[in-house]
């Protein structure tokens, strides 16, 4: 039987022999500023020299906004932490952790662990690639694996080609239409058809990029001659290897994918997986347009947008913004005479950074509409609680600037898209070196805390009953006020549930701590494990919920707070806000069986767990970093 990309390099890290959980060895980390000071505080309790990587890169780029002094300050933290441990550091302004890490690092064939949710983006070079947690990064900077539940492989079979007005970004959304939000829960998306040879390798990226909003645990291409010539024009072709399936390749599942069936679409608020042909909403009268963020800010898109734009001015009564993903982008769009062409056509231009994508800077109006490029169009998460945000590809969002509205881009006529370069402009020295050194630290950056031992016995209050799709934006917001707090959990977790609990803290700490209860797919989204630390510091012990998206279910684990499910869902109805649930022996319930019995307002309640026995003990004593310590 033939083997998958992903089995080729699945075997080829793998540490175990367990057919459920896998340990597979990490060649890269990335980390970003909204989540490496947390890794970095993390990596530095587990007292190593040094990382124990092939690669490890920082990158500045969510936390640009300088309204205070706390993000300069954790820059340089992050800036000292890496020259002292080992870390390339990406200053501020070099761009987006995973456009550049696709330029300049990102290897076919090998495996990468980003504390960001993204980080699969590297997929569209061929490389196996993770989103985690902090905490998991740092241990995988100090040498250990990852441990996972072996992910089952779906195959898309892509065929044919893109009709024009038509890219990357309708791919993946007519993924979305049909598997939804979930519907990558548990699987790694493996691309593989005649397809793909007409995809170059940012179009690929844009794809797995996304395949985070699919729930995926990662999503990637093979490596082909397309890979081949986009390294050597980035002078990187020592680095390119061929990594293609087997052609009698058996996956867990296929989806098969006719590329000239997809027509231009767009995700309606407020979710990526809410899918509509722009043909459906056109005509919506849009105020904003965003252009850039890690899925779509690359220079073929832009350069293209640029190209859309020529001698032609926006509508008056709409923004414009362009952040491109990388320094390199914005000096290429600067040579070529793009950059003109966007400041004519009336664009306001910002920094090579996450900037909007992450309600940093440029909030549209109070129930505004904004069209963007981006990934994630979450409630409140551009800043403004009551805008709306769409999501689409590079040519209906160009459009649409030039409309004012909702636009099908059949509007701009037929428009050839550049060619993809032969050379990229190559400049790392915004990239620096490790030179050793001290570490600083400015007042912003507290202590980690860290939780305790699982007591044996539990009873507390439900603090807060939710619905199903709950995301980390919900749970731990971001933005221009709250991210800079990203060091600072005691101060960032008064703002947990902020928005649809704005008394949630304060009652979380009046009750000593409590237990949360939700639906389905519990903690979608992000990577960040505020959003589990910080609950953790107000004193919650347990989520129970119907089901758990990947990354936050471990970020939960990691940081001491057991995830439980419900044996019956029905079961949901009967758990009211304010009731108290309690578990006896709970330690070792989890090790006798998946089922837990639990007293909910003095009835009996069953609860499933579906923890191994590593995340059992992990739990027991109170989150990842006292298991390890303990192992030390
Ligand atoms: C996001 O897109 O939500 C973020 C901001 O990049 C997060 C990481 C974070 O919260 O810092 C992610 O995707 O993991
Ligand atoms: Fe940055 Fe947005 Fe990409 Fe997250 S999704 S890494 S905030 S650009």
């Amino acid at each position: 039987m033939g083997l998958s990309i992903c089995e080729k390099i699945i075997s080829k890290h793998l540490l175990n022999d367990d057919s459920e959980y896998i340990k597979l060895k990490i060649d890269q980390t990335l980390t970003q500023d909204a989540t490496g000071t947390m890794a970095f505080l993390q990596f530095e309790a587990l007292n190593c020299e040094k990382v124990e990587t092939e690669l490890s890169v920082s990158y500045i780029d969510h936390n640009t906004l300088q309204t205070t002094s706390n993000n300069a300050n954790d820059h340089e933290y992050l800036r000292t932490a890496a020259s002292k441990y080992g870390v390339k550091h990406s200053l501020c302004g070099n761009g987006i952790c995973h456009q550049i890490h696709l330029e300049r690092f990102a290897k076919p064939t090998k495996t990468l662990l980003g504390s960001d949710s993204h980080t699969p983006n590297a997929g569209g070079i061929g490389m196996l690639a993770f989103g985690a947690g902090g905490l998991d990064v740092a241990l995988a900077m100090a040498g250990m694996p990852i441990i996972m539940k072996k992910p089952k492989i779906t195959g898309v079979k892509l065929s044919n080609k893109l009709n024009s007005h038509v890219g990357a970004k309708d791919i993946m959304l007519y993924i979305l239409s049909i598997l939804g939000v979930k519907g990558g829960v548990g699987h790694i998306l493996e691309y593989f058809g005649d397809g793909v040879l007409s995809l170059d390798i940012f179009e690929r990226a844009t794809i797995t990029n996304m395949g985070a909003e699919l729930g995926a645990t990662s999503s990637i291409f093979p490596s082909d001659e397309t890979t081949k010539k986009f390294l050597t024009a980035q002078g990187r072709g020592e680095d390119y290897i061929e990594s293609l399936p087997d052609t009698d390749a058996v996956y867990d599942r296929v989806l098969e994918l006719d590329l000239s069936t997809i027509e231009p679409l767009a995700a309606t608020p407020h979710s990526p997986g809410n899918i509509s042909k722009v043909s459906d909403v056109e005509g919506i009268k849009v105020d904003q347009v965003c252009i850039g963020s890690c899925t779509n800010s690359s220079y073929p898109d832009l350069s293209y947008a640029a190209k859309l734009l020529d001698g032609k001015k926006i509508h008056p009564n709409l923004s414009l913004t362009i952040s491109c993903g990388s320094r390199q982008v914005f000096m290429m769009l600067s040579d070529d005479g793009s950059l003109k062409k966007f400041i004519k056509a009336g664009a306001r231009i910002l920094e090579c950074a996450c900037g909007p994508c992450i309600g940093m800077g440029q909030s549209p109006k109070s129930g505004g509409v904004s069209v963007r490029t981006f990934n994630r169009n979450f409630k409140g998460r551009s800043g403004t609680e009551d805008a709306q945000i769409f999501l689409c590809g590079i040519e209906t969002a160009i459009a649409t600037a030039l409309t004012g509205k909702l636009t099908h881009p059949q509007f701009l006529g037929e428009v050839e898209k550049p060619l993809v370069p032969t050379t990229y402009s190559l400049d790392d020295s915004m990239i620096l070196e490790p030179m050793g050194g001290e570490i600083i630290r400015g007042p912003n950056i507290k202590a980690l805390p860290l939780n305790t031992e699982l007591p044996q016995n539990i009873s507390k209050k439900v603090l807060i009953k939710l619905g199903d799709d709950i995301t980390t934006d919900d749970i731990m917001p971001a933005g221009s006020k709250i991210l800079p707090l990203r060091s600072n959990i005691p101060e960032i977790s008064n703002y947990v549930f902020e928005k649809i609990d704005i008394n949630f803290s304060q009652k979380a700490l009046d009750s000593g701590g409590g237990i949360i209860v939700a639906g389905q797919n519990y903690g979608q989204g992000s990577s960040r494990e505020h959003a589990a630390l910080a609950p953790m510091y107000l004193g919650v012990k347990i989520v129970i919920a119907k089901s758990f998206a990947r990354i936050h279910r471990t970020n939960l684990i990691n940081f001491g707070i057991l995830p439980l499910i419900f044996h019956d869902e029905k079961d949901f109805e009967k758990i009211s806000l304010g009731i108290t649930v309690s578990f006896d022996d709970i330690g070792r319930k989890l090790t006798k069986s998946t089922d837990i019995e639990g007293i909910v307002g003095g009835e009996k309640m069953l609860f499933t767990h579906d923890l191994s026995p590593y995340e059992i003990d992990v739990i027991k004593a109170g989150g990842l970093l006292n298991y390890t310590r303990n192992q030390l």
